[in-house]
């Protein structure tokens, strides 16, 4: 752990102020003093208080424990811990193409609005239906809908890394609303809108669809581990859903989850649950590296692309400036990358008016080298591919970086590297 006196060193907190005990105090007379150390994957914010930090230590544990059924996990679970999922390099991490997991609809074919859940789950995540393996799951799933006559529509999850995403919720809805051009006004092909679970503006998940951490620590509790709990809303928690709103796609809602099993519910304790939204609302971001000559020329490149109209390297926050590359809006990404599932209820638009089938949040890139396989399924294992598969709105940039030298492609590469 750092000192907290280096700690309070840093420029983050120049606008918040260090709210560490004065009591230890800076050391005084001659000497070296001590000098900040670099943040790593997996620390935590450097401005916590004590008691955050203490909330924070304890979060990571429980964010790596492995639940057993006599503690709720399941009936039917994807996995048995967050850092399952989240693992590369360390918790907190993305993870390899085998923990994907499912998302599936029910889809009538007449608009977003009418997709429903598979019955019996509380969101569009399929969960293992009881099964150990994860292989059949989805055809168990046809199975049980065909008797309905309605087409199932699924696709794929690939886990993203959560270090410095507590930090979205820090940024305004205003300077999200600042960058959303939904009718595309400034005709530059590009027309990024807001997403929302029904009663906040969505920051979180790769269509944007959830509006706090609170409530992204609650779903996976519910939807990939069968862990019920109650809502939080404590001194951690920011949490202002109205109750008993649960649009299609956000999880769950910001009630009690409960379910079948004969574990009484919640199935996480008050406790328990705040510490695991410490982690996840104060795991630091990934420290970028200094460029050098090739990277700085990447990101003159990256500018000059049009990267960067959607990779908004800095937002403003009440914590300070947060820059992860991303304006937190959803773009339409084209038909090789659409999954024709809504999440969430996007801004309108008429350039877009059928939900966000075909629509994906502008994934952050700070750290982005150590979290492949790239985009929402894993299906790009490089960051070069990455980009190459960019289409609709990302296609006029993603063409320039195609048709550049060689040399210069790299330097773009570089600079992702270093960020
Ligand atoms: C089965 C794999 C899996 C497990 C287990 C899992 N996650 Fe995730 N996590 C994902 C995937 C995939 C996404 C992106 C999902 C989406 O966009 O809708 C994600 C997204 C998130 C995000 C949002 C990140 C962002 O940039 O918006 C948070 C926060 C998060 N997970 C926290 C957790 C916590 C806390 C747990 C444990 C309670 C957990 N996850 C368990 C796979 C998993
Ligand atoms: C129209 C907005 C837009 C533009 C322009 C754009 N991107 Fe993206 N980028 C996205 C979205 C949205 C995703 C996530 C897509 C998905 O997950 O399927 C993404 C994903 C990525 C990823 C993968 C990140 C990860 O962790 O999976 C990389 C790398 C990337 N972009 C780099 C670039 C570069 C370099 C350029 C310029 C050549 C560029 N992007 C231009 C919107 C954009
Ligand atoms: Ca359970
Ligand atoms: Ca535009
Ligand atoms: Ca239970």
């Amino acid at each position: 752990m750092r000192l907290p006196f280096a700690a309070c060193l840093l420029p983050l907190l120049a606008l918040v102020g260090c709210h560490k005990s004065s009591s230890g105090g800076p050391p005084v007379g001659p000497g070296p003093q001590p000098q900040p150390q670099p943040i790593q994957l997996g620390d935590p914010l450097p401005d916590l208080t004590a008691e955050e930090l203490a909330a924070f230590e304890r979060g990571r544990a429980l964010f790596s424990k492995r639940f057993t059924p006599s503690e709720g996990l399941g009936p039917v679970y994807n996995a048995t811990s967050c850092s399952s999922c989240h693992s590369k390099p360390v918790p907190g991490g993305s993870s390899e193409l085998y923990r994907n997991f499912y998302v599936a609809v029910v889809d009538p074919g007449f608009g977003p609005i009418f997709q429903s859940n598979l019955p019996g789950l509380p969101s569009p995540v399929l969960p293992a239906f009881g099964t150990p393996g994860q292989a059949h799951r989805l055809d168990a799933a046809r199975v049980t809908m065909q008797t309905s006559g309605f087409p199932i529509v699924s696709a794929q999850r690939n886990s993203i890394p959560i270090f410095g995403t507590g930090l979205f919720e820090f940024i305004s809805n205003a300077t999200i609303l600042a960058n959303a051009d939904p009718e595309d006004d400034d005709q530059d092909g590009i027309s990024g809108r807001t997403n929302s679970d029904g009663a906040g503006m969505g920051r979180f998940g790769q269509k944007a669809q959830s509006n706090n951490i609170e409530f992204f620590t609650r779903a996976p509790l519910m939807n990939q581990m069968g862990i019920t709990s109650d809502p939080f809303r404590g001194a951690a928690g920011t949490v202002s859903l109205a109750p008993g709103l649960a649009p299609q796609g956000t999880g769950t809602p910001n009630a009690s989850t409960t379910d079948a099993d004969p574990v009484l519910d919640p199935e996480i304790s008050r406790q328990d649950l705040g510490d695991l939204i410490a982690f996840t609302r104060f795991l630091a971001p990934p420290e970028p590296r200094e460029f050098n000559e090739s990277a700085t020329r990447g990101s003159a490149t990256f500018e000059n692309l049009g990267c960067a109209k959607c990779h908004i390297a800095e937002l403003q926050s009440s914590r300070g400036p947060v820059r992860a590359y991303t304006d937190l809006l959803i773009h339409d990404m084209g038909p090789e990358l659409a999954d024709g599932i809504n999440f969430g209820i996007p801004q309108s638009s008429r350039s877009s008016p059928d939900g966000n089938g075909t629509e994906w949040r502008t994934q952050p890139l700070w750290g982005v080298s150590h979290f492949g396989p790239y985009l929402h399924d894993g299906r790009a294992q490089t960051l070069d591919e990455a980009i190459r598969m960019h289409g609709g709105e990302g296609l006029t940039s993603r063409d320039l970086y195609v048709a550049l030298p060689a040399n210069e492609r790299e330097d773009v590469l570089e600079f992702l590297r270093h960020l």
